[in-house]
This record gives structure tokens, sequence and C-alpha cells, in this order.
């Protein structure tokens, strides 16, 4: 059978018949989000026509202005998860406080932590955007107040992750630990059909993808290490070619296929770096590895990190695992 015939759907079945133990929740909960993704990819399309584009005025938890997009995302996978009977919160960059999901109140076994729409700022340039999202099984018996604290799960413990690509075309990514696969949106039929089996990232890549700009702000072992990238050296392929969306997810993207290294790293305006530990690095991470990459804080693997707080920032360096080593070797 062509790879093209093959739904997500399809997909997810026969990976469910090749473990007896799955019990057909991962199928369902990652049509659930496809569904959401779906209806992101739609609005996207139709923002540059429809009076969506440009802030709605309101700032998020993280103080940032919140672009309408980010609101019609959030709502998309709420409204994707509501009476599907197992999620039963959702942890968002676009909301303060873990939001219980209608219908499922007490019923859901997992928790999902998701930026809904990530690199949003670029939307109004019609750049590839993305959303992010990490699964995890709620922890037994909590109620209340005592949620929060018990939802500071390390990356280690997620049992899916993945993303979805809004570009050219969209395209879903995920992992439930069993290799990567990607699957990209034939829109006249309106179903994810599967595009990248097993996804695999090369050892070591050509390329490099840091913020230039905030070059004279890094600290010491960044500037070591970029400075290392540009040094001409053949047999270690150097210098690496810079590219730099300032989307992540469309960052990884290109450094998960093509290899390379991304990196956000701390810098005295960013103490924690900049980017969000569990619905950015931690799922970003998840992928990286089970592609066989690697993914850290330039000191340890991101997945190890147990949170302090939902919204805690962390820097990440995620990519080839040859290329995050050497990176680490100048962080250490
Ligand atoms: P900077 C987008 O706002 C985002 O959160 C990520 O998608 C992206 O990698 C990063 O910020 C870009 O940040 O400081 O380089 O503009």
């Amino acid at each position: 059978m062509e790879n093209t015939s093959i739904t997500l759907t399809r997909y997810l079945l026969m990976q469910q018949r090749e473990h007896p133990g799955a019990t057909g929740e991962f199928s369902m909960l990652l049509s659930q989000i496809a569904f959401a993704a779906k209806t992101i990819s739609r609005e996207l399309g139709r923002a540059g026509l429809v009076d969506v584009l440009g802030a709605s005025g309101e700032i998020n938890i993280q103080g940032e202005v919140q672009q309408k997009l980010d609101q019609i995302s959030n709502g998309a996978f709420l409204a994707a998860f509501a009476n599907g009977q197992l999620v039963s919160e959702m942890v968002s960059e676009e909301m303060e406080h873990p939001t219980p999901i209608q219908g499922n109140e007490d019923k859901g076994k997992y928790v999902i932590f998701v930026d809904p729409l990530d690199g949003s700022s670029n939307l109004d340039v019609n750049v590839t955007v993305g959303s992010i999202f990490s699964v995890h099984r709620r922890p037994e018996g909590i109620k209340g107040t005592a949620l929060v604290d018990a939802l500071h799960l390390r990356g280690r413990g997620q049992v899916a992750a993945g993303y979805a690509l809004y570009g050219p075309s969209t395209t879903l990514v995920y992992t439930t630990g069993q290799g990567v696969h990607g699957f990209t949106l034939d829109r006249s039929i309106g179903d994810f059909l599967l595009s990248h089996e097993h996804i695999r990232i090369p050892e070591r890549g050509s390329t490099y993808s840091i913020n230039e700009g905030r070059r004279n702000t890094w600290f010491p072992p960044t500037r070591a290490y970029i400075d290392y990238l540009q040094e001409t050296d053949t047999q270690t392929k150097r210098p690496y070619s810079g590219r730099y969306i300032g989307s992540l997810v469309a960052d990884f993207h290109r450094t998960l296929l093509k290899g390379g290294v991304f990196l956000y790293p701390a810098d005295p305006k960013n103490a924690r770096g900049k980017l969000r530990l569990m619905y950015e690095a931690a799922p970003l991470g998840f992928v990286a590895e089970q592609a066989g990459g690697r993914a850290s804080d330039g000191t340890q693997p991101i997945r190890d990190i147990v949170p302090d707080s939902l919204h805690q920032r962390t820097p990440l360096i995620i990519g080839s695992a040859q290329d995050v080593q050497t990176a680490e070797s100048f962080y250490h």
C-alpha cells in the first residue's frame, strides 16, 4: 500500500495492533489533537481575509500582547478535547491556570500541555508558525489546589508529544515513544496522510540556528561555541550555515529533518532562557530524542528537569546528538 494512502487514524490503528497493550486511547487522543490542528490550519489560511490579524489587546500570562489567533488556537484545543473522555485538564501558554476540559471532569486520564500557536508574532508577515503539545498521565487522586504542584512533571514522564507546523503544507509530527512519524494534511480529503515515517535526525548536521542579533549579550560559552561553528575546518564541515526563522517549530522541524543545532540560550535579559519548559522544550526534546537526537539546557537533558512552575522557562540546545554534545562541552 502506498504511504500516501495511510491516514493518521489508520496508522495509529496499525501501531496499536503492533503493541497489544495499547488500549486505543492514544489513537483517540492524537485524533483529537489532529482535529485541533486542522481547525487552526483553516483559521490561519483565511487570516489575511478575515479581520483576525493583529493583537486582541489582551496580555497573556507571559506578559506578551495576545494575538487574536492565539486565543482562537487555544480555543480549538479546548474544543477538540471537550467531551472526549481522555483529557482532564489543559495547561496552555495562553492560560494562567490548568483548565478543566468540559465534559471530562474527573474522567480524563491525561493532562495536556500546549503552546497553541507558537511564533504568533510572525503571523502578520505570513511566516510558518506551529502548535506544540505534550501529554502526561494525570497524577492519581489529585484534586483542587494540589493539582498545580502535582503537574510539575519531568519531561521523562511524557507519554506523547509533538507539533503541528502551519507552512506551505500543514504537517503533524508526533511520538508516543515508538519513534517519530510525520503526516501531511491533504485538504482535498481533510485528513492527515503518512508522509514521514520513522524520522531520524542525522548524527551531525552543518547548520546552526540562533538569534545572532543577541551576540553582544551572549554569555561566554554561547559566544565561544558559535565562534567555533564559524571557523573553517573541512573535517568537521565548518563553517556551518546559519538559518533562523524566529519560529521555534519551523526552526526545529528543519533541524529534525536536515540535522544541525538550534539554540535559545540564557542571556542577561533571559536569565532562564526565553522558551518554556513544559510545552515547548520538553515535548520537542522527546521528539528529538526519539529521532536519535538530543536536547539539553547546556548542562543536563531537558527531559530530566523537574519544573518548579508550569510556565517556567529554560535555555534550550536541541538537534543532532553530536552537535548538541559539542555545544554542551562549551557549557560544562
Ligand atoms: P527571538 C516566538 O515568539 C518564539 O517564542 C519562538 O517561536 C522563537 O523560537 C523565539 O520566540 C524567537 O525569539 O528573541 O529570537 O525573537
